[in-house]
């Protein structure tokens, strides 16, 4: 795990470069995809947002909330994933809500940068973010 500094300028750039968002989506869906299917089932989308740790500043809601509460909470993130309701997230659905919880983060963080602790996960899209920024300042 790493302590990121991150604020809505820094995740709304990400998601305004298309170019880059799209590689990383598509780098993230390749490796929650774990049975190289195509599309993500439930327990692979669970754990996206297990290892973002974005439910937490999405959806307001701690580490500490009961299981089944965040069972509840899993299936309903699945369900607006799900678009058309096939049981399975494809590459398009992942990617378009991706971007809206990404811009509703940006939108919830505003101006102020706030310290968020990431796992230590190359294709978490917060911290590729995070990268993005990094690799602006250098140049
Ligand atoms: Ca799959």
């Amino acid at each position: 795990m790493g302590v990121v500094i991150i604020d809505g300028t820094t995740v709304r750039d990400f998601v305004n470069n298309e170019a880059h968002f799209k590689k990383s989506v598509e780098e993230q869906f390749a490796a929650l995809d774990v049975n190289n299917d195509g599309v993500l089932s439930r327990s692979e989308l669970r754990k996206a947002f297990e290892s973002m740790r974005l439910i937490e500043t999405h959806f307001g809601i701690d580490v500490a909330t009961p299981p089944e509460q965040l069972s509840q909470l899993y299936n309903s993130i699945f369900d607006k994933f799900d678009c058309d309701s096939s049981g399975t997230v494809d590459r398009e659905e992942f990617s378009s809500e991706m971007k809206k919880i990404l811009l509703a983060v940006a939108d919830g963080l505003g101006s102020f940068p706030i310290q968020m602790v990431l796992e230590d996960d190359a294709q978490n899209l917060l911290q590729k973010a995070v990268d993005l920024e990094a690799s602006k300042m250098k140049a």
